[in-house]
């Protein structure tokens, strides 16, 4: 097994996220990724593999050229233009009856934004940027026969869409690193986050070769509510390989797996070379941001199912902010994923 991480992302720190009316401390810390070195160290998970940096043309293969842009240069426009120091977070989302572009670094905030839980500081790029590169190597990885690869991406990028940033994400880390993998064949995405990944999802719509599928709240009560339904199926050359399982807040392991199996046949059906896995840990009993009740144990059985696929598995982290178990639980899937038995 290859692990891709490194120390780049402490400089994406903001101080604030806007949550449900309110400015708080983000969830989404540098110390989830601290703790989750910890744990892999502790459970013999040494490996360092080094990170190639990501190109410009595997970027835009799935990002606009002028979302790219925004990213890389939004923090000092909007302190020249007035915005506050502490973090970019729009006041106006250029959303459905008023999308025209605006030229305003202020206003810009809101046209490459859906919410506002995405703040930008002077080194979300570079973080951003070393987040995709762990992704695109882990890709390369598995392209050279490697069976099991895990990038700890931080930022995460599963909401992170064509030209939009939002909960938490920038660019997507599992998008870019399915369509390198798709370059051998058909390839899935297979998103356990609890959040529905709408980004992902909304890249790949219109294509055949990659099969988006995802396990999630329903979004009648989950983040990020407009999305996620199970009557999305994908458009155009697409339709067919969007799968959607959103599920009651309050699932358990037995429920959890049942679904997995489903969406593992529906991989199988798809002629699947390689399988990206959206991993996020919110599901865990007790995650703040989540409203299922999994166990550590699931995240081994999890990885043991994904494991009889036979494939080349790539497995970019997302979300998880049940902190204190964060680290042990993607343990968890990587013991299962790489057939370990603790
Ligand atoms: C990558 C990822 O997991 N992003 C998640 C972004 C969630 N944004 C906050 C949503 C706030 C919804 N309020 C939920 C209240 C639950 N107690
Ligand atoms: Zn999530």
């Amino acid at each position: 097994m290859r692990i891709f991480r490194s120390s780049v992302h402490t400089m994406h720190a903001p101080p604030h996220e806007f949550y449900d009316g309110a400015l708080i401390p983000p969830y989404e810390s540098v110390e989830r990724a601290v703790i989750i070195d910890a744990a892999l160290e502790a459970a013999g998970y040494r490996d360092r593999s080094p990170i190639e940096p990501v190109t410009r043309a595997m970027l835009e293969r799935i990002h606009r050229t002028d979302y790219l842009d925004y990213l890389a240069t939004i923090y000092p426009a909007w302190c020249a233009a007035g915005g506050a120091v502490e973090a970019v977070l729009p006041s106006t989302l250029a959303v459905r009856w008023m999308e025209r572009r605006s030229t305003s670094p202020l206003a810009l905030a809101g046209y490459y934004a859906f919410d506002l839980s995405a703040p930008i500081v002077a080194g979300t790029w570079t973080a951003s940027l070393d987040a995709a590169s762990m992704a695109a190597s882990a890709a390369h990885a598995a392209r050279a026969g490697t069976m099991v690869s895990y990038a700890r991406c931080r930022p995460p990028g599963h909401h992170a869409g064509s030209d939009m940033c939002g909960g938490y994400c920038y660019i997507n880390n599992a998008a870019l690193a399915a369509d390198i993998l798709s370059q051998q064949g058909n390839v899935a995405v297979l998103d356990i986050d609890i959040h529905h990944g709408n980004g992902t999802q909304q890249i790949f719509a219109a294509r055949s070769d990659v099969l988006f599928v995802s396990l999630h709240g329903h979004p009648d009560v989950c983040y990020p509510y407009f999305m996620g339904f199970a009557d999305e199926r994908g458009s155009g050359a697409g339709l067919g390989t969007t799968l959607n399982m959103p599920l009651a807040f309050g699932c358990d392991d037995t429920t959890y797996l049942r679904h997995i199996d489903h969406a593992l046949a529906a991989i199988k059906a798809h002629g699947t070379t390689a399988l990206v896995l959206s991993a996020g840990f919110d599901t865990y009993g007790g995650d703040p941001l989540g409203g299922f009740a999994l166990t550590r144990a699931c995240y081994t059985e999890i990885g043991l199912r994904c494991q009889q696929l036979g494939i080349p598995i790539v497995v970019i982290q997302e979300g998880g902010y049940a902190i204190e178990a964060l680290g042990d639980n993607v343990v968890a899937l990587l013991d299962g994923l790489t057939g370990k038995v603790r």
